[in-house]
């Protein structure tokens, strides 16, 4: 595992999983996503994880609207732009590996299938390899997304078997809490780190009530943090979140507090070998 004087802060501001009349203030049109966006990137987010919502507000992977997102993001934010694969739990592979073709910076890449509260989030092995296959070839940076041990097992078989991807750094992201996946705690934090392959940097993003405890073990353990709405929209005990900007404060401030300050964008791209125009080369540091 690889440490970092600063802190990587992705946020993933809207998900699959929550209706919009039962969290009005969830972000589902592009306006509101790209708003959404610059205020987080305001305070501290140098990474978005995307999930897009159609007219109806229900989760889409339609390639028109995911490729119109992307543009809108990179137009009107500098955030490296990641897209989800993983969807909705209902969403077919055809679609989820079409994703690809929307162009994004880098997409996630879950390692393996995981219950996910009632249902299941599917990721055959064929279908895991198909989306590494498709981001080497296509020069987007994955963003490996871990909701079980077991599946950083898994990473370790496929960067063996069929070689590091686009960009040459590999980035882990630990999903933790998920009901179904590995618990979102210190204990397992820690368990997770010895798996973690040589190299890699990792973030942590606990759901629901283990945001906190996730977010501080992920800190004090040197790794990069995950917030959003798609992830918890309770700030704490009894009050709602905001807005996702208020969830990317706090996780800033806990970073500095840490002694590791949010990382901009451009160093950000440099450490997860994203190709842009917008590397550490073109800005002054
Ligand atoms: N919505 C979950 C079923 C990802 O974005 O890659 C899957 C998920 C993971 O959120
Ligand atoms: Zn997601």
């Amino acid at each position: 595992m690889s440490q970092s004087t600063g802190t990587i802060i992705t946020v993933a501001p809207t998900g699959a999983e929550h209706a919009k009349p039962d969290v009005p203030n969830l972000p589902v049109t592009l306006a509101e996503l790209v708003s959404t966006a610059q205020d987080c990137e305001r305070v501290g987010a140098a990474m978005i994880h995307v999930h897009i919502r159609d007219a109806d507000a229900k989760p889409t992977l339609d390639l028109g609207r995911l490729k119109d997102t992307v543009a809108a993001l990179r137009e009107q934010t500098n955030l490296i732009v990641q897209l989800s694969t993983g969807g909705a739990v209902t969403d077919p592979e055809s679609d989820r590996l079409a994703v690809l073709d929307a162009m994004p910076d880098s997409a996630s890449c879950t390692m393996g299938t995981v219950n996910f509260g009632d249902d299941v989030f599917l990721n055959r092995w064929d279908f895991v390899v198909a989306l590494h296959k498709g981001m080497q070839e296509r020069g987007i940076v994955p963003e490996y997304e871990i909701f079980d041990l077991g599946q950083l097992a898994s990473l370790h078989r496929l960067l063996d078997t069929y070689g590091p991807p686009a960009g040459g750094h590999v980035h882990v992201d630990l999903v933790m809490g998920v009901p179904g996946g590995m618990p979102g705690d210190a204990e397992t934090l820690v368990a997770a780190l010895r798996l973690i392959p040589d190299g890699a940097t990792f973030s942590a993003t606990g759901i629901g009530r283990s945001t906190l405890p996730v977010m501080l073990a992920s800190l004090s353990a040197g790794g990069h943090l995950r917030v959003g709405m798609e992830d918890t929209i309770s700030y704490a005990r009894g009050e709602r979140v905001k807005d996702n900007a208020q969830l990317v404060a706090r996780a800033a401030g806990l970073a500095r507090i840490a002694q590791r300050p949010p990382l901009a964008v451009a160093h950000v791209r440099e450490l997860l070998g994203v190709k842009g125009e917008k590397g550490l080369a073109d800005v002054a540091v």
